[in-house]
């Protein structure tokens, strides 16, 4: 399938719609998922359109491993949770609904279940909350 360059993160890429940011360098942009499926839950995308993993070249995968790594560290900071899972889904069939490459970083708690995968939109105040407290831990 070809890239669709209207699919929202490449929207989000190009400012014409807004997202709680809470890091960006040249290559890579990272915000908060507007349907989280725990608190502090971050989405990191390349700036190269890429549907998928096996579309974007392996330098710009490595810069969005480090930024992954990067806000991974931060949410860590910021939450405290006793782990972090890092998710990343290829094609329909996987689960994947927004087709421009992204991974999840999601704090996860023992014993609590994670909502629903794409469920339910967040307060954006509470988002908004969110996205300071990790920005304050990448300095
Ligand atoms: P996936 O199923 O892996 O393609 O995950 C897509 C995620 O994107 C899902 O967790 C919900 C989130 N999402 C969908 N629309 C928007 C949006 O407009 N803004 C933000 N920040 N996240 C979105």
């Amino acid at each position: 399938m070809a890239y669709d360059p209207t699919n929202i993160f490449a929207r989000i890429l190009r400012g014409e719609i807004p997202c709680h940011k809470v890091y960006e360098d040249d290559q890579t942009l990272a915000f908060m998922d507007v349907m989280p499926q725990s608190e502090g839950h971050t989405l990191v995308v390349p700036k190269t359109p890429a549907e998928n993993v096996f579309d974007l070249p392996p330098e710009a995968l490595a810069a969005t491993i480090r930024t992954v790594q990067k806000v991974a560290q931060a949410v860590k900071k910021a939450f405290d949770p006793p782990g972090v899972m890092i998710a990343q889904l290829n094609g329909a069939a996987a689960g994947q609904s927004v087709f421009h490459l992204h991974f999840h970083v999601v704090p996860r708690h023992s014993g609590r279940e994670l909502s629903l995968h794409a469920g339910r939109m967040a307060d954006p105040q509470q988002l908004a909350a969110q996205a300071e407290r990790i920005r304050a831990q990448l300095g």
